[in-house]
């Protein structure tokens, strides 16, 4: 009998049970009337009177051991059952996820390539990051041409040929570069000039440019790209008109403006009563560019534009200060929605 009490005071002390049940079987099996603590001390009375005290004092010890294991398990179980029901509460509202929406700059962007995809044009992408020949030299922006200023450009320190790109032709550059004509593709991208922010300008900005280049593209092409995109974004019946312009890059050079779709003419904020609001500057490709990305510009001509994603988004939505767009306030930012797929 001495030897079966530590054998049975370990069984107690490394039990565990994952249910009522197993819990239940345990307490019959140790501590109900025919268990086997009280057939224990049952027989404690046949015992030699000089052990008999040494082996009550020990089956106490068993008897406490197991009634503080049931105790100890009886309350594990039920804490567990409690949170069980907890996780299936089927009376407690349903969680839902809120959904972000669009930025009204992807939207817009999206809106752009969407259109001028459907006439065939592809998209590029390419370098933040640029140095002059790109930025600049190869887009026939002279050596002492103002854009070039430390005013207008932000230079990489101590890196006087390494800049951010104020416009994505150091792109379009790239891919001529590359590429055999015919070249027909869009050029979407975030650009950097070294401007005081204000409700009008920001120092970084969205672009989209655009570049076909083809034998015998005129400026007829231009004119009716331009005009499909016109009425794809701002919907039919907008007019267009072209007014003579200058870019660096292009010859002739013009900028782009629509009949205003807020008041169709009759004068309005937008347009500052004038009927017409400026989207886009464009022209045909100089050929010096051509010739620069060794383009034979005998053979090739091509029309380039280039709008600001901004600008776009601004006339489109009616919005008055640029910083809106970089402020992430997400209270400006879940009224827009996507208005093609
Ligand atoms: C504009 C306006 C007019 C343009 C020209 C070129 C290139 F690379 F072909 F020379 N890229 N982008 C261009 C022409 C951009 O943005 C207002």
């Amino acid at each position: 009998m001495k030897d079966l009490i530590p054998k049975y005071l370990d069984e107690i002390k490394s039990f565990t049970a994952d249910s009522q049940e197993q819990l239940e079987n345990f307490r019959v099996k140790f501590l109900s009337k025919k268990g086997i603590i009280p057939g224990l001390f049952a027989v404690l009375k046949d015992i030699a009177p000089e052990d008999r005290k040494e082996m009550g004092v020990l089956l106490n010890e068993l008897k406490n051991s197991a009634l503080e294991k049931v105790n100890e398990l009886k309350s594990g179980l039920e804490e567990q059952a409690g949170k069980k029901i907890d996780v299936i509460d089927l009376t407690l509202p349903a969680n839902f996820s809120t959904l972000g929406s669009k930025h009204p700059l992807s939207i817009v962007r999206n809106d752009i390539i969407n259109i001028f995809s459907r006439i065939g044009f592809t998209v590029a992408e390419g370098p933040e990051i640029e140095d002059d020949w790109y930025n600049f030299s190869a887009l026939n922006f002279p050596e002492e041409h103002p854009a070039r200023d430390m005013q207008d450009t932000f230079f990489i320190e101590k890196k006087p040929d390494t800049v951010l790109r104020t416009h994505t032709s150091s792109v379009q550059i790239r891919v001529m570069e590359k590429q055999k004509p015919p070249i027909r593709a869009i050029f979407p991208g975030r650009v950097f000039r070294n401007e005081a922010i204000s409700a009008r300008a920001h120092c970084i900005f969205h672009q989209v440019e655009g570049l076909y280049i083809d034998e015998n593209v005129s400026f007829a092409d231009l004119k009716q790209t331009l005009y499909y995109f016109a009425t794809e974004f701002f919907g039919a019946g907008t007019q267009i008109r072209l007014r003579p312009s200058f870019f660096p890059f292009t010859e002739p050079s013009a900028e782009m403006d629509i009949s205003c779709f807020i008041c169709h003419g009759k004068g309005c904020k937008i347009c500052k009563k004038t009927g017409w609001v400026e989207i886009l500057g464009c022209g045909m490709v100089d050929p010096n560019v051509l010739e620069n990305c060794n383009i034979d510009s005998e053979k090739y001509t091509g029309f380039a534009f280039g709008m600001g994603i901004e600008r776009i988004a601004m006339l489109k939505y009616q919005i008055d200060d640029i910083r809106l767009f970089f402020e992430n306030d997400v209270r400006f930012l879940k009224q827009f929605e996507s208005t093609h797929s």
